[in-house]
């Protein structure tokens, strides 16, 4: 038997790693885990975060963009969904249903809406007051040139007292990804997103595209990105982290350069953020990121944890021992 293991993005990974491993444990498929994990987060209320709850964008409308993986063959994704919370199980649906990879917009809400999914109200009372107050603050037409803080998933809420009991409850969190790897060694990735919080109206990440957010190749690993999306759709960069893993090297080699193809290819702002997660096909694993902040929420056999990146580009955490496995 393989090692079982499930691994999420961000502080509240754990939600995913939770419902993920409840799958593993009972001999599910990683495909199973990593949509319960993530749809686990799209649902939860508490951790106010991707699906129901998320930020809308400069015009006051949520929209979601979800995408799940095995292999080059087998993915599926949506974006720009502004009726159905569930928008993981929906890129499934793609994937298994459909001939296609990506559903956009209205054509995906009306697929949603066939399978009879149950269309929802995105916006919740506290994101509608967030962005009112966003609105009266930073509105107004910037040509989508507001930028938010670096790690804007774990910040409390911009209308509450940091330290307040609400507010650890009410962070930015916009992105779940999440990987994993059953008893059979089959890989899957998830990754679910309200994308940045008030993006220009229309605009879609890298979460829901195949090869930016996310990439999973059997024979090879599996990459998940979270983050300034548009710096990982520049660099391609969870392709790029799985053609590493495929030239030979290990998970933390391939997030290093992966995140250094970031470095390298753009003028960072202080703003930016990226954190990646690589899982190998020997279940040996590792995370990184641009910045400190970042955190990937980890579930195996030997229990769970919250673990710190193995390396930190542009900070002073460079371990660079490619033997370690674990975040
Ligand atoms: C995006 N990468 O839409 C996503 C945002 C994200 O945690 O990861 N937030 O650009």
């Amino acid at each position: 038997m393989s090692k079982r293991i499930v691994l999420a993005t961000w502080s509240f990974g754990g939600v995913a790693t939770e419902a993920g491993w409840g799958i593993l444990e009972k001999d599910g498929s990683a495909l199973d885990a990593v949509v319960a994990g993530a749809t686990a987060v799209e649902e939860d209320e508490c951790v106010d975060s991707v699906g129901y709850g998320g930020l809308p964008d400069k015009s006051g409308e949520v929209s979601l963009d979800a995408s799940v993986m095995v292999s080059p063959a087998e993915c599926g994704s949506v974006c720009y969904v502004r009726k159905y919370v569930r928008v993981t199980e929906l890129a499934r649906k793609v994937m298994e249903e459909t001939d296609h990879v990506l559903l956009a917009g209205d054509g995906a809400e009306r697929f949603a809406g066939k399978l009879g999914m149950e269309e929802r109200v995105l916006l919740t009372e506290k994101a509608r007051k967030r962005w009112e107050k966003w609105e009266r603050e930073h509105g107004g037409d910037d040509g989508g040139r507001w930028v938010l803080p670096a790690n804007v998933e774990e910040l409390a809420g911009i209308e509450e007292d940091p330290g307040s009991e609400s507010a650890v409850h009410n962070k930015y969190h916009d992105t779940v990804g999440v990987l994993a790897m059953d008893g059979e060694g089959r890989l899957a990735g998830a990754c679910s997103t309200s994308g940045l919080a008030f993006k220009m109206s229309g605009r879609v990440g890298d979460s829901p595209i195949v090869g930016h957010g996310l990439y999973v190749h059997p024979e090879y690993g599996a990459v998940v990105a979270t983050g300034n999306g548009e710096l990982v759709m520049g660099t391609c960069g969870a392709f790029f982290g799985v053609e590493c893993m495929r030239g030979g090297a290990g998970p933390l080699e391939a997030v290093k350069t992966a995140l250094g193809r970031v470095v390298e290819s753009y003028e960072l702002k202080e703003h930016h953020q990226v954190g990646m997660i690589a899982l190998g096909v020997d279940g040996s694993w590792a995370s990184g990121s641009l910045r400190g902040g970042f955190s990937v929420a980890r579930w195996d056999e030997g229990g769970n944890e919250q673990c710190e990146p193995k390396v930190i580009l542009m900070g002073s955490k460079e371990y660079g021992n490619e033997e370690a496995s674990g975040g």
